[in-house]
């Protein structure tokens, strides 16, 4: 179903040309975007509306993409690349503003397209995965310099894993949708886990780790890849860039695309860890920040795929508990069958650790 206010949001940006035509966007769990054709011959973009009850302050999530993506395309025009291409375009109101906001309250926001490109939900090969690694190196390195503190936290301990735990034993203790009896062995199983939720957390108190502006939030799915060379172009979804640890990126990029099959598919036999997959994605990883890791974070690598894979199948768990109050679903049982999914691709990292440990330590 098409949104309210989709066709007057679409009217109030300072596009090319009038839109003739929307479509939506079917991944992303968090924001309803649509591509918008203003006619042939005229430059395509992309109509964003922010869920404001995830991201509750729209004007400093705009302060951060602003900052980021300015600083971002200064590094690709220096470097002889295209920043109409390589980073986003924030496209504003023809009245001049950020945002068209919507009777309703609802924030819009629009980008320039970026044409001839893939989001691929799943790795087709393990090339495309090891290009993916390459490009979200590169985001890394391009922010190396970015002033951290200038961010605004658009989401308070996000990748907070003790936090996100005690959430979930917050959610089985109210219950609130009736669902925790069904859920027994998935929360007990998640809650074995609990002693290794401060494992990244701990490191970066230590000084071990390094506090760097990370993404945060690195599914395939958010590097589009030229149609033509398969080439990593251009980081999207930019609304959790936030200061982090490097951890958190490499791990959340191997919980997506290094499972064995997608993050909802209900056959858990079909769900593992490819340890190939690990192993090329580390390759293109280590091999494009081999100046900004220490040893600590690089021997560090498996235990943040861990981590980030726990952290987000706590979520939906906690989200299933919870009713399904945060992420979108398409049907009712959806985030439980995530979290199963992604509970089975914890249960197999814990058979692979030392397998992980082992092509990590390649690479030092
Ligand atoms: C959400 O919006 P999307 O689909 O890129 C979520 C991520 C989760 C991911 C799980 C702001 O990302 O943290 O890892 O779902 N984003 C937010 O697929 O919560
Ligand atoms: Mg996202």
């Amino acid at each position: 179903m098409e949104a309210k206010y989709l066709r007057e949001a679409g009217n109030a940006f300072a596009f090319a040309a009038s839109p003739v035509a929307y479509k939506r966007c079917n991944s992303g769990h968090i924001n309803d975007t649509y591509f918008v054709d203003c006619g042939e011959g005229n430059p395509k973009y992309v109509l964003n509306r922010v869920n404001t009850e995830i991201f509750t302050n729209p004007y400093e999530l705009m302060a951060n993409l602003k900052g980021v993506c300015s600083h971002v395309a200064k590094k690709i025009a220096a470097a002889g690349g295209n920043p109409d291409r390589e980073v986003r375009t924030i496209i504003g109101t023809k009245e001049g503003d950020d945002y068209f906001v919507d009777p309703d309250g609802g924030y819009w926001r629009a980008f320039l397209e970026i044409e001839n490109v893939i989001a691929y939900d799943y790795p087709d090969s393990p090339e495309l995965f090891y290009k993916s690694a390459v490009a979200f190196g590169r985001f890394f390195n391009q922010l190396a310099d970015y002033p951290a503190e200038t961010l605004y936290e658009t989401i308070p301990n996000f990748h907070n894993t003790v936090k996100r735990m005690n959430d979930l034993k917050l959610a089985v203790e109210e219950d609130r949708a009736g669902r925790a009896s069904e859920m027994q062995s998935e929360i007990e199983f998640a809650l074995s886990k609990e002693h290794l939720c401060s494992y990244i957390l701990d490191r970066v108190h230590e000084g071990k780790y390094r506090v760097c502006v990370t993404h945060n939030d690195t599914k395939l799915n958010n590097v589009l890849m030229d149609k033509d060379t398969g080439e990593g172009v251009c980081i999207i979804d930019l609304d959790t860039v936030m200061p982090g640890s490097v951890l958190f990126d490499f791990g959340d990029a191997i919980r997506f695309g290094a499972s064995t099959a997608r993050e909802d598919e209900c056959d858990l036999s079909k769900v593992e860890l490819s340890l190939e997959m690990f192993d090329t994605f580390t390759e293109g990883f280590v091999g494009e920040l081999r100046e900004a890791l220490n040893e600590d974070e690089i021997q560090g690598l498996p235990m943040g795929a861990y981590l980030m894979t726990l952290e987000v199948a706590i979520r939906f768990l906690a989200d299933y508990l919870n009713g399904d109050v945060y992420y979108h679903i398409s049907y009712p049982e959806q985030n439980r069958d995530r979290a199963r999914n992604q509970l089975k691709l914890l249960s197999d990292m814990d058979m692979k650790m030392e397998e992980m440990n082992e092509i990590v330590r390649k690479y030092l």
